[in-house]
């Protein structure tokens, strides 16, 4: 099994360290064949070199995209010496064996870690290079592979001990190599193309992301940066730079308008990531009016969101408003010099982009990935568990409330009538804390709770929720279902006369 090497095929993308091993295979009498950057440094060293392009009789083509991929290259590297109908073969179509293959691959990783831009890194996905490096590994019965400049110092004094030539324990260890380089290479490729839907993809694609400095980050004594492009998001028609917290309650907004994009005009109202206004109406105006009437200290400084045109009347009522950021699909000509009287406020202009389908956040050491939560529930999901069933208005009113919910900090519960959130109570940690809140907003912002609707992120542990709220007047509640004690909160529906719909959808927010 120990073989001689005859003839080696070079195709490095670093040449240093190589002049050792190429003078080891001079003095052998090695047919050398080369790549043009490879070949060129090679002849520089005073070895004869023959180019792959004169093997086989083809120039590099594409930029070098293509280069050594060629039945000449690949057939001198694959056949089968022990074959007699390879080595016919290799005969009948004037393939000569290629006995060692040295590549030093495309530099993919580093590439990456530079932060180049997409269409650099695309050209260094190595295709040639570490094809070569994968035939030569599969045959590693009759060919010596090296695939990292590591390899030389050893591979040279091999050479030198075994006189220019490999056993079959020698070459199946550097095959063993070649497959741990050839596949870490491809996942890290991998890693990078599937952007989102791997973890380390999508840190490896943050970074290669433009990065805005922020003038902080959440508190002025913390430094920020923003890594992404929102130019492909808004045009930014009037203010100041987005800061850390706009950028988030942005984020909140464009994700709470969503499920609004279709229908009657739509505006919501955020204050630190929740909703503290939100209406539906006939006109852009009134759903602005009612939103802000559900909450009008909270918000003073908000950010504001629409799913219709700003027209002139809209802009106007907006105008009295100290608010942080207004986001809308477009501006009519005649809004626009309205909202940019007032120098600090933002106008985003939001273009109809799809939205990401995995969230990443850091934690720990590492960094946690999920799947964005893209359920909405309609009528359709609701289920009734109750002896009366919701109205269409108490559906409709059901349907609006548990999109909000969706939207708020867990643990949420949202107080709405058809088209008007009433109240909600966010980020609390019990329910019933939760639920408490939301009675006292509402009550304290003049709403009559009567006949209002209630929803829950979670199911409700105990029957204590809905009691509350039979108290407070709420007639109908959706919530998600599955607690060992749905029959408790389902029989206190009844006995008080409310209605209750069971979506099975928990939608935590944390
Ligand atoms: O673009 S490639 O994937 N296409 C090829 O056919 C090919 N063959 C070898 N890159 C290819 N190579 C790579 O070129 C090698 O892996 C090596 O990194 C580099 C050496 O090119 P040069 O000798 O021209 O400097």
């Amino acid at each position: 099994s120990s073989r001689p090497i005859r003839a080696a095929l070079l195709s490095v993308y670093h040449k240093d360290r190589l002049a050792p091993l190429v003078q080891v295979l001079r003095q052998h009498g090695v047919t050398l064949y080369s790549t043009g950057g490879t070949q060129q440094f090679l002849e520089e060293q005073g070895a004869e070199v023959i180019a792959v392009e004169d093997l086989t009789g083809f120039p590099e083509v594409f930029g070098g995209r293509v280069k050594t991929l060629h039945p000449k290259v690949f057939g001198g590297i694959l056949h089968r010496r022990h074959e007699a109908g390879d080595l016919a073969q290799a005969e009948q179509y004037g393939i000569p064996p290629i006995d060692l293959v040295v590549v030093d691959l495309y530099p993919f990783e580093e590439t990456v870690a530079s932060g180049a831009q997409e269409q650099d890194v695309i050209e260094k996905i190595d295709i040639g290079g570490i094809s070569l490096l994968r035939a030569a590994a599969k045959n590693y019965r009759d060919v010596l592979v090296i695939s990292s400049r590591d390899q030389y110092a050893a591979v040279t004094e091999l050479l030198i001990a075994k006189n220019g030539a490999t056993d079959l324990d020698d070459r199946r260890q550097y095959a063993a190599a070649a497959f741990a380089t050839t596949s870490h290479y491809d996942t890290e490729i991998f890693k990078y193309v599937s952007q989102d839907t791997a973890v380390a993809g999508t840190a490896l694609r943050l970074s290669a992301q433009p990065a805005t400095p922020l003038r902080y980050g959440e508190n002025p004594h913390q430094a920020g940066t923003f890594y992404g492009d929102l130019t492909a998001l808004f045009d930014q028609l009037h203010g100041k730079q987005l800061s850390y917290n706009n950028l988030v309650d942005v984020d909140a907004a464009v994700a709470l308008m969503a499920e609004f994009t279709d229908g009657e005009p739509a505006c919501a109202i955020l204050k630190h990531t929740n909703a503290c206004g939100v209406a539906q109406a006939a006109t852009l105006r009134e759903a602005y009016v009612n939103a802000l009437s559900c909450d009008p200290t909270s918000a003073f400084g908000g950010v504001i969101i629409v799913n219709k045109e700003v027209d002139a009347a809209t802009a106007a009522e907006l105008n009295q408003l100290f608010f942080e950021v207004l986001i809308a699909p477009s501006f009519a000509a005649e809004a626009l010099p309205v909202l940019q009287s007032k120098k600090n406020r933002i106008l985003l202009l939001q273009k109809p982009v799809e939205f990401p389908k995995k969230q990443v956040k850091t934690l720990l050491n590492g960094i946690i990935e999920q799947d964005a939560d893209r359920q909405t529930e309609t009528a359709a999901d609701f289920r009734t568990v109750t002896q009366s069933a919701p109205t269409v208005e108490e559906t409709a009113a059901l349907v609006f409330a548990g999109k909000i919910c969706k939207h708020t900090k867990s643990n949420t519960i949202v107080l709405a009538r058809a088209g008007q959130l009433l109240a909600s109570g966010v980020g609390q940690t019990s329910r019933v804390d939760a639920l408490r809140q939301a009675i006292e907003k509402a009550r304290a912002f003049g709403f009559d709770l009567h006949g209002a609707v209630m929803a829950s992120d979670a199911f409700f542990p105990f029957s204590d929720c809905v009691e509350i709220a039979g108290a407070a007047g709420i007639r109908a509640v959706v919530q998600p279902g599955g607690s060992i004690k749905d029959a408790d909160t389902i029989r206190a529906c009844d006995e008080l006369g409310m209605t209750m719909v069971l979506t099975g959808v928990r939608h935590f927010k944390h």
